[in-house]
Parts: structure tokens; C-alpha cells; sequence
């Protein structure tokens, strides 16, 4: 069985937690957490010399680790090319889907990422406002291509990878208080995500530790 290495409140983790879902694909989450220094264990560092989640161990003799999120979401829909697809549609559909997982992924949440936040301020208002300024303008160039882009879902009417990382970006919009729901397409997506099963099950709130405070 796979097991996979999160934090429950990572968006980055929360992209490979819904894929494996919306695949059916069983897994074994084993949480890291990013407070408490385990990240950066040498246990931890063993897995991926970044310190960073989420890590996907493929089973196999020996077990093969892999981490940054896009990779292991291209890995499994090239290793279960029966199970639910998240890579949908024709070229062009497929290079969109690609864009605005790449938007998220490199143009959104670097910015907020824990160690980026503490290097810019130790001020959590400061940090708070930085974030917030990343979040709202990606969002709003994620709203304008999705203008163009959209159906049911961010590219046409299937769920796909640039769902999988809108979800928890949109988790995150929350705390660095963006409003988000002043954008109407992808209000529009995020209510039919939320109708997923994935969307329930990979959610950030059911991996919560319940002593966390804060
Ligand atoms: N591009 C990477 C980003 C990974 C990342 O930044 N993960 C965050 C949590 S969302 C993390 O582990 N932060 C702790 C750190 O950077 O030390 C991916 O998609 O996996």
C-alpha cells in the first residue's frame, strides 16, 4: 500500500490526499508535522533532503519516495490509467489543466509556505498581509483564465489536477483572510468540488490533530 507523509493542513499534501481518493486508491497517511521541528528530522530529511511534505512512498523492494505534489499527481495518473482520470481532455485542455496547477503551485504557495513567512517577518500581521497580497493576485489570474477555461469544474466538466490544487488554495485563502468568494467562477467550481466524495474525505479539518490550538 502507499503511504503518504502530510500535514494535515498543507495544500500541498491536500492536492495528493484528493487524488488518491478520487482515484479509490487506498493509502497509509503518516502525518509529519511541520511545528514541531519533525520536518526537518533526519528521519524526515531521509525522505526528501527539503524538508518539505507532501512524500509518496511507492511500495516495492526497496520502497521509492517521491515528493513535490505535481510529480506525484502526474505519477499516479501515469501508474492507474484505469482508475478516475484527472488529466482529462485534449492537448490544449491538458496544458490549461498543467497552467493553473502551475499557477497555484509556483505562483501562490511558495508565498505563504511556513519558513518563506518567518524569512519576511516575524510580524504574524505582516505575514498576514504578505500572504494575503500573493493569495488575491493569483486568484484573480486564476479567475480570468478560468473565464475562458471552465465548465463544471476549472477546465470543462471534469475534476482534474487544477482542482486538486485550487481546493486547498482556497482552504489557505481562508486563513490569510482572502475572500475568495469574491470570485465567481471559481465559486461556481468550488461548489461542485465540495459535492465530491474526495473533496469530504481528503479534507484538511479530518486530519486536524485534536489537541491542535491554533
Ligand atoms: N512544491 C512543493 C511544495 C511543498 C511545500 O512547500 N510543502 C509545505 C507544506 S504545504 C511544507 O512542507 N513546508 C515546510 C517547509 O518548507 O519546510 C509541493 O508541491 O510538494
Amino acid at each position: 500500500m502507499y503511504r503518504l507523509f502530510h500535514y494535515w493542513r498543507s495544500s500541498s499534501s491536500w492536492r495528493v490526499r484528493f487524488a488518491l481518493d478520487f482515484k479509490g486508491i487506498p493509502y497509509e497517511p503518516v502525518a509529519v508535522s511541520l511545528l514541531n521541528g519533525e520536518s526537518e528530522s533526519p528521519e524526515h530529511l531521509s525522505r526528501n533532503p527539503l524538508g518539505t511534505v507532501p512524500v509518496l512512498e511507492i511500495p516495492g523492494t526497496p520502497a521509492s519516495l517521491l515528493s513535490e505534489s505535481l510529480a506525484i499527481l502526474h505519477f499516479l495518473e501515469e501508474a492507474h490509467p484505469d482508475l478516475p482520470c484527472l488529466l482529462p481532455g485534449t492537448p490544449l485542455e491538458r496544458a490549461r489543466i498543467r497552467m493553473l496547477a502551475e499557477l497555484i503551485n509556483s505562483g501562490i504557495q511558495p508565498f505563504h509556505n511556513p519558513p518563506v513567512l518567518a524569512q519576511h517577518s516575524a510580524d504574524p500581521v505582516e505575514q498576514k498581509s504578505w500572504a494575503a497580497g500573493f493569495i488575491e493576485k493569483g486568484l484573480h489570474a486564476y479567475e480570468s483564465h478560468c473565464k475562458k477555461t471552465h465548465g463544471l469544474y476549472s477546465v470543462g466538466d471534469a475534476p482534474s489536477i487544477a482542482d486538486a490544487c485550487l481546493i486547498p488554495q482556497l482552504y489557505s485563502a481562508e486563513r490569510f483572510e482572502v475572500d475568495w468568494r469574491a470570485f465567481p467562477v471559481i465559486s461556481g467550481v468550488e461548489t461542485n468540488l465540495r459535492a465530491l466524495p474526495a473533496y469530504q474525505s481528503s479534507h484538511a479539518e479530518r486530519f486536524k490533530p485534536l489537541d491542535f490550538k491554533g
